[in-house]
């Protein structure tokens, strides 16, 4: 058989070290490594100024994921950032330089047989450079020129949709908002980002149930909660400091049932690195019961948590669902407890992985604790059922009446620093007919109407020659999408493909006919404009926005801040059919602030309440019991439980992020907690699983899915001996989304199931 050509390098790793997993998250080692991160990369001059700005008042917000300040009202402790946030830092103020003449050094065919990391560490771009047709390697373009040469090929098109305008969740409210306001102007509402593939399910699942497609919870609701369920999420490596909220509340007497296919490291013991007896004692012990689910178990398991609790209530009415509030507030209850009746506890016990003892546990706890707040990820949202899985939760909390209430509700944590704050600044596929009007009013345009590309539409758009411009304000959406093959060709398809970044990615080795990189100014970099010195604003996962503002001087004199970036694009691209004041907008974020606050709820006084300490909070309905669904209801839905059976051979593959990387930003090649050192092609498997395939720990395999009969390959992973359910598989994200097909998503909200693919598993022979 011919070997197939893979878009990546693929380099089979011979040094991989496997220990047993830690049991404390965390502590000493973290913080020493963060400050080896730091000044690796960086001179200690620039390296301490970024560290001592990092979630200050006057400081920047951390680049890294979107879990809230501890201080509302001050950001104000000394090191308030931790390990991972560290290392965000530390690489976007990196010392290293990729210039023009790097890349006249370096081919495109050359850079391409470097690993993720290497890309990644080569440092910032300084220049906007082109890739012309048929060259090899990228030249130096001129801003003016870069925009021009943009703003002709959009103007070409047979029609605006043949241009896709995607965002990562980096991306500033200030930028978001302008972005998402050229693009409508130019007329299309192709505005795929992240989202997509990450919270979608939460926010379809959400808006559907309790009316608003974001959580109801703030960090205070942490510390006065009763229970707190952990679901789907591993928040030792990906929001580090979510486990000081979880170590207060243990102390303030809450319990904590974990549900995850791995027992993380973070689940069992945190030691603060924040506090004298976090580096000294002993440490806190965070769950009090770890659910160790099956992959894509979950509904079955909160059904069976459900069943049992029907049989409490029923043992004992009125003890267990709160039925003033059922009675008051929701819809869908009778429906609800008619389907649990047609369940048998012991098969949901049997499909979750769980034992009955343990389902029995968990409901004890719930039953006996009134303030129940339940957070989840990537666990809970990719997946085929994503939407059904985050219905789920919210019946389970309704049935408690444990939502808006003080230390109770549902608690989305989201993943990049801004990702909620870009939906609430219109970047959606969907232009909503409130944000509609109030555009066109505003801006003196007709908006389009008709829903555009989401990030799955958006690549097999692609692929059927659709698409002739990408646009990326941030992100690496070829590494980020499923079934990275197919992506790449969708990519190669475009006749242009446009990267607005900090640094090289493979989305700029991997591109349209021709290729563009725009690059622009970090989070941690002075920002000056005509008007002065500027800042930008960020939502958290807790639907807080506060201010964030750079300290560092640029890596270049050449970079350009991403709001001036999209009003350069827009005026030379709309010309004179706009009559958007576009370059005035770019040189004054108070200005760009101001239309915000006149389009979007919840903004009023925008810039003056962003001024102050902690920012301020978006309205949220559902928070106070005031549902905002149709009928002002919250809603109970009857969910069906999925099929999970495998076929003899056939293991159900979740793909994870090691505690080295940010998405596709490879920090290094240790997964410390795990236990798993210099390497990444790695798979976690179950004994039984792995004597069934006849391969031992250190022994490579070749990982097959077969998605409606197509054949997708990943060469060459190790297998690890893990503690996961039999029949379950993880292995890391970026690396095996080759294996996760394009028309594997989630039929209500289009978020790709990459925590879900079945894969048989076939051995290398070494020869
Ligand atoms: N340092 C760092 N921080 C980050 C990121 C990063 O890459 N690095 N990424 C950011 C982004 S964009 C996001 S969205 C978040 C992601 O944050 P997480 O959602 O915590 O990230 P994942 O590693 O994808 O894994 C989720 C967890 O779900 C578990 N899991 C897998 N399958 C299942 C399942 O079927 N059921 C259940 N119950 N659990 C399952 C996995 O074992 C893992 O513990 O983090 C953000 N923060
Ligand atoms: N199989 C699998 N696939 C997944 C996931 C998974 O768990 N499993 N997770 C999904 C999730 S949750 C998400 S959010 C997506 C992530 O998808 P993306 O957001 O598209 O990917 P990132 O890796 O976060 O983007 C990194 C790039 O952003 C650029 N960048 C960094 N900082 C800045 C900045 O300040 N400005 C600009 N303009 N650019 C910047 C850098 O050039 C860097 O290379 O991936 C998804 N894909
Ligand atoms: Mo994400």
């Amino acid at each position: 058989m011919k070997k197939p050509k893979y878009t990546l390098p693929i380099e089979r790793e011979e040094n991989i070290k496997i220990s047993k997993p830690m049991d404390t998250a965390v502590g000493v080692t973290a913080v020493t490594s963060s400050f080896a991160n730091g000044f690796g990369q960086m001179d200690w001059i620039r390296c301490s100024k970024a560290f001592l700005n990092l979630n200050q008042t006057k400081g920047f917000d951390c680049p890294s994921c979107a879990w809230p300040d501890p201080k509302p009202s001050g950001r104000s402790s000394i090191a308030e950032y931790c390990e991972n946030g560290a290392k965000a830092v530390a690489e976007e103020a990196t010392d290293a330089r990729v210039t023009p003449e790097f890349f006249a050094k370096h081919s495109i065919e050359e850079m391409n047989t470097w690993s993720e990391r290497k890309l990644g560490k080569t440092g910032r771009i300084t220049e906007p450079m082109i890739l012309r047709k048929g060259a090899s390697h990228y030249e130096p373009i001129s801003w003016d020129d870069a925009f021009t040469h943009i703003a002709k090929k959009l103007n070409e098109l047979a029609s605006p949709d043949e241009a896709v305008f995607y965002t990562s969740g980096r991306t500033s409210n200030e930028a978001a908002f302008l972005y998402q306001l050229f693009v409508r102007q130019f007329g299309t509402n192709n505005l795929p980002d992240c989202s997509n593939m990450c919270h979608e399910a939460t926010g379809k699942g959400l808006s559907k149930t309790i009316g608003i497609g974001k959580g109801t919870v703030k960090l205070e609701d942490f510390y006065v909660a009763d229970l707190i369920m952990v679901i789907g999420q591993n928040p030792g490596t990906n929001h580090p400091r979510m486990l000081s909220a979880l170590q207060k509340a243990k102390r303030k007497g809450a319990k904590i049932i974990t549900v995850n296919p791995l027992e993380e490291t973070a689940f069992k013991k945190f030691k603060n690195p924040q506090e004298i007896r976090g580096w000294i004692g002993g440490g806190t012990q965070i769950s009090d019961l770890f659910l160790q689910v099956k992959v894509k178990g979950d509904i079955a398991l909160l059904k069976a948590i459900m069943c049992v609790l029907l049989e409490m209530e029923e043992a004992n009415p009125g003890t267990v669902f709160n039925q003033a509030f059922i009675e008051q507030q929701t819809e869908g209850f009778d429906a609800l407890i008619a389907d649990l009746k047609t369940q048998d506890k012991w098969i949901l016990a049997d499909a979750a992985g769980i034992p009955i003892g343990d389902i029995e546990a968990a409901a004890a706890l719930i039953r006996d604790h009134k303030r129940m707040l339940i957070c989840w990820a990537m666990g809970i949202t990719q997946h085929e059922n994503g939407v059904q899985n985050v219905q789920e939760i919210v019946n389970l909390l309704l049935l408690r009446g444990s939502i808006g209430i003080p230390g109770a509700g549902a608690c989305p944590v989201r993943g990049h620093s801004n990702v909620q704050g870009d939906r609430t600044m219109g970047i959606w596929e969907h232009l909503k007919p409130a944000l509609k009007e109030k555009l066109e009013t505003n801006f003196n345009f007709e908006a389009p109407s008709a829903v555009g590309y989401n990030a799955v539409q958006a690549i097999q758009a692609m692929h059927e020659n659709k698409v002739r411009v990408f646009f990326s304000m941030g992100g690496n959406l070829l590494l980020a999408a499923p079934d990275t093959e197919y992506t790449a060709d969708g990519m190669r398809n475009c006749d242009l493909t446009v990267m607005v970044s900090t640094k090289p990615n493979r989305n700029h080795l991997v591109t349209g006919k021709e290729a563009i990189i725009l690059p622009c100014l970090g989070r941690t970099e002075l920002d000056v404009q005509d008007a002065g010195n500027q800042f930008v604003s960020v939502e958290n996962s807790m639907g807080i926005v506060h201010k964030s503002e750079g300290v560092l001087t640029p890596a270049s004199d050449h970079l350009l801040s991403e709001p001036m970036i999209v009003a350069k694009l827009a005026s030379a691209t709309l010309g004179n059919k706009t009559k958007t004041d576009w370059l005035t907008l770019g040189g004054n974020y108070d200005l760009i602030r101001a239309k915000i606050e006149a389009c979007i709820a919840g903004f009023d006084n925008y810039n003056e309440r962003v001024r102050r300490k902690g920012g301020f909070y978006l309205p949220n309905g559902p928070r106070e019991q005031k549902f905002t669904t149709a009928d002002g209801k919250a809603h109970f839905t009857v969910n069906p439980v999925p099929d999970n059976t495998l076929k003899a051979g056939e293991l159900l593959m979740t793909t994870i992020r090691s505690h080295d990387q940010f998405n596709t930003t490879i920090y290094g090649d240790d997964d410390r907690y795990r236990g798993i050192a210099n390497g990444r092609r790695v798979a976690m498997m179950n004994e039984e699983d792995m004597q069934a395939a006849g391969v031992q720990q250190g022994d490579y395999i070749d990982l097959y899915s077969h998605f409606n009969q197509v054949e997708r390959m990943a060469p060459h992973f190790m297998v690890v001996k893990y503690n996961i359910p039999k029949g379950s598989i993880a292995t890391y994200f970026p690396e095996a989304n080759v294996l996760v097909p394009i028309d594997q998503y989630d039929k209500k909200s289009y978020t790709p199931a990459s925590k879900s693919v079945v894969v048989t598993v076939k051995k290398v022979e070494v020869v």
